[in-house]
């Protein structure tokens, strides 16, 4: 019997996607470059299901039904395409090469173009969730063309998480779509994590609690509107005791935060469309300023207030409203990027039901995407995610708390540029007048580049140099 589908790159999440697709009662054709672990795999997991494991290129698509699907899981870069080009000339027009791994949107494109040519469907598809998201149900998004959706999608669908029964996969748009969601996906889970620790910071070094009581106030947390996988995480982390010192495990770890480069390239993607997603940007910055250790070493005797706890336990209900706030901010900067890159590259993404698809699998996954799935329902052509009823109802509600507690941030030297940027944001959207305007006339004053009145229309410049008269350009 022929395999429905092949996996190639059989590392953690390659050989996870594989047993997944086998527990499901698909048979899997397996391959990796090392031999070996197509071996193993197969030695450890053989009774999961049916798996074909091959050990050559041409063994591995002559195993596989037609048209051919077969999901690369390799390293992302310079190895996806030396698996494209090692596999493509061995595949027939209709056949489908699913890239599964953390590609840059802009590859997928140039990848998709280069395989249509060839009469090859490339699906570039982000797959959030980790190990354990591949073996028990990631969160799927996959691009490409909407035909091979209609034959890859049923697979993907059962793989994926469930949440009330509906899968978290759904074919995202066109060529490089699918690899773009999963980006912004990792950009929002930057923003919220980033958060979530200035909450932590907060209420350690504000009111005063210890790892073990802020545990406490997490678990909370995750009772209420909050409810999330990453808070959910953060009270296990919290609560967590170094079994070597027997300190908390947060006071002994690094403080030095690491990153892949999804979050990166979300606010690289975003000053290249005008987006402004400085919540998120924060997030990438802040992991940034704590790994340059010589600069925070030769800064530490700057001076600032001493970091007395002045607030009493109360002060969580304040922190948990300039968290929610400020996660409505990131998620709408997020949804705004989606939108730019799906008008700017012609996509026609669904906002709403990137939303639903993150609800389970993947690492964001939280009660709150049913209120942006609502809200998109609610208006398709919504411009913010902000003006949404529910979330303006919550952010009007918030928003004396918001600012309490990034005053108190502030006063006490705690930083929180995640808190602070989210609600400069709120405040820049709402604001009647911006100071872009005397921005404009620096503008005009050094270097002529005019400017628009808001009374009248046309273009002009004032003749700064001259008597100042204002001539229409
Ligand atoms: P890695 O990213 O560590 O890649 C290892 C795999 O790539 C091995 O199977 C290796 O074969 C193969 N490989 C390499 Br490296 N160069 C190759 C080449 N030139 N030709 C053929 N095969 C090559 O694996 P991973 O951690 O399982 O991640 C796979 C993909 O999934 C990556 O793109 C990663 O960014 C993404 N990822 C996603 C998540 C998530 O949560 N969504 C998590 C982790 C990873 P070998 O065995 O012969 O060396």
């Amino acid at each position: 019997d022929k395999a429905q589908i092949g996996v190639t790159g059989l590392a953690v999440m390659g050989r996870n996607l594989a047993r997944n697709f086998a527990r499901h009662g698909h048979t899997v054709a397996v391959h990796n470059r090392t031999t070996a672990k197509t071996t193993a795999l197969v030695e450890e997991f053989g009774d999961e299901g049916t798996f074909v494991p091959a050990e050559t290129a041409e063994g591995f698509v002559a195993a596989l039904e037609r048209p051919r699907r077969l999901v690369i899981m390799v390293k992302a870069g310079a190895a996806t395409d030396a698996v494209i080009e090692e596999f493509a000339p061995l595949l027939e027009p209709g056949d489908m090469i699913v890239d599964g791994g953390n590609a840059h949107f802009a590859d997928t494109r140039r990848r998709e173009a280069a395989l249509r040519e060839r009469g090859i469907h490339f699906v570039g598809t982000g797959i959030s969730g980790g190990e354990e998201g591949a073996l028990h149900g990631p969160s799927i998004m996959p691009g490409g063309s909407a035909e091979s959706y209609e034959t890859l999608g049923p697979l993907l669908e059962d793989i994926a998480a469930k949440v009330d029964g509906v899968p978290c996969a759904t074919h995202v748009g066109p060529d490089g779509a699918g690899h773009f969601v999963k980006m912004v996906h990792n950009g929002i889970e930057y923003a919220d994590m980033q958060l979530i620790a200035e909450a932590y910071d907060l209420l350690r070094h504000a009111a005063g609690l210890t790892p073990a009581e802020i545990a406490e106030v997490f678990r909370t947390w995750n009772t209420g509107r909050l409810e999330s996988y990453l808070i959910e995480i953060t009270a296990e982390v919290l609560a967590h005791t170094d079994p070597v010192t027997g300190r908390p495990f947060v006071d002994v770890v690094l403080d030095r935060a690491e990153q892949k480069g999804t979050g990166r390239w979300t606010v690289q993607t975003a000053l290249d469309l005008g987006v402004p997603v400085n919540g998120i940007a924060e997030a990438v910055f802040a992991r940034s300023v704590s790994g340059h250790a010589d600069q925070r070493a030769a800064a530490r005797a700057l001076p600032g207030p001493a970091r007395r706890a002045d607030r009493g336990a109360d002060f969580a209900d304040l922190v948990e409203q300039a968290l929610y706030a400020s996660k409505i901010v990131a998620y709408a900067q997020g949804f705004h990027e989606i939108q730019a890159g799906s008008a700017e590259y012609g996509w026609d993404i669904d906002p709403g039901a990137m939303a639903r698809i993150w609800r389970g699998g993947c690492i964001i996954r939280a009660r709150f995407l049913d209120r942006i799935t609502d809200a998109y329902r609610a208006d398709p052509g919504l411009a913010t995610l902000l003006t949404d009823e529910h979330f303006a109802t919550a952010l009007g509600a918030a928003q004396d708390a918001w600012r309490e507690v990034v005053a108190t941030a502030v006063r006490l030297g705690v930083p929180t540029p995640g808190f602070a940027g989210a609600l400069a944001y709120y405040d820049s959207l709402r604001a009647e007048r911006l100071p872009a305007a005397l921005t404009q006339g620096q503008r005009d004053f050094f270097g002529a580049h005019t400017y628009h009145r808001a009374d009248r229309a046309g273009t002009f410049h004032t003749l700064w140099g001259g008597d100042r008269t204002e001539v229409e350009v």
